[in-house]
């Protein structure tokens, strides 16, 4: 008899699987964000900008709109291809519900090929659903918008049909969960120096930040962060404040063995280097291979 199952009786199986999971997250949510401090808050807004950081390394995304909002919920808006919104064939919900509810989704939906971008500790925004006390998302895609929202991970209605578009791409809005962290505040320069970062390490995207909570003057804030010859203007930035033997920023973009490696070089009057290494967007501070080998390379040279 254990073998006699219906539709019904697989989508309810799936959907606790799905709930104990996004349950898992909000018992342990440090397990899965490092803490739940100021710093795990801000993690919330990487991950999810992660996603359309991946839509734009496949090359289908161009800008990226970041917002933090009056009430201190944050929407993160691309112009990508829009998350998928079809049927998933086993679980029998939009592509779109797996992703936002569903732990390590993402994958599932790769472009047939590895993840590129990884937060921290590159846990998907079903991760940033789980641990916000509200989330709505909406996909811009063949002429129409979709949208889902949630409350604490738990979808409140199936994706539908809200409006018609000439737009494309993925809008996600969420409020972090107040029960789960320590603070719910936003700090500019957080989020400013990891865009700033993430658009120096991936030339040509346009990142907006935004900030809609007004100051004591009453004034929003907005900076847009792009560099269009990405390291070689991380480099230059790096080094603002010193003197240096040459103008030329020294760069090579190569590939070897399938792995794509770029690095570029200034030569200041400092006596001490400043080194700063990154894989896949993450700033590999305790160094590695790569980095014990540039060195060697550079010594031989
Ligand atoms: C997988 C496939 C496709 C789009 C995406 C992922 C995608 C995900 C995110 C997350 C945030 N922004 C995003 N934009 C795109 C497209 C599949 C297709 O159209 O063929």
């Amino acid at each position: 008899m254990a073998e006699i199952q219906n539709t019904e009786n697989n989508y309810s199986a799936s959907n606790i699987q799905v709930l104990e999971g996004l349950e898992a997250v909000r018992k342990r949510p440090a397990m899965y964000i490092g803490d739940i401090s100021e710093k795990g808050l801000h993690h919330l807004v990487n991950e999810t900008v992660d996603n359309s950081i991946d839509e734009a390394m496949a090359g289908y995304c161009t800008n990226i709109e970041v917002t933090i909002n009056e009430d201190e919920s944050i929407t993160v808006q691309d112009n990508g291809r829009g998350i998928p919104v079809d049927m998933h064939a086993k679980l029998h919900k939009s592509a779109l519900e797996v992703v936002m509810t569903v732990l390590h989704a993402g994958g599932k939906f790769d472009k047939g090929s590895y993840k590129v971008s990884g937060g921290l500790h590159g846990v998907g925004v079903s991760c940033v659903n789980a641990l916000s006390s509200r989330m709505k998302s909406q996909v811009f895609r063949d002429g129409k918008i979709y949208q889902q929202e949630y409350e604490k991970g738990k979808p409140l209605y199936p994706v539908k049909v809200v409006g018609e578009t000439d737009k494309r791409g993925t809008r996600q809005q969420f409020w972090p969960d107040p029960t789960v962290f320590t603070t719910t505040h936003y700090q500019w320069d957080i989020i400013a120096r990891r865009m700033r970062e993430l658009a120096f390490l991936n030339a040509g995207i346009r990142i907006t930040l935004r900030d809609m909570r007004p100051d004591e003057e009453g004034k929003t804030r907005e900076e847009v962060f792009h560099a269009k010859d990405g390291l070689k203007e991380f480099v230059r930035y790096v080094d603002r404040h010193r003197t240096h033997l040459f103008d030329d920023v020294i760069y090579l973009k190569t590939e070897k063995q399938g792995i794509p490696i770029e690095v570029a070089v200034m030569y200041n009057t400092d006596y001490s280097e400043n080194i700063h290494s990154y894989v896949n967007n993450i700033n590999t501070i305790e160094g590695g291979t790569h980095l014990t080998g540039f060195r060697a390379a550079l010594t031989r040279t």
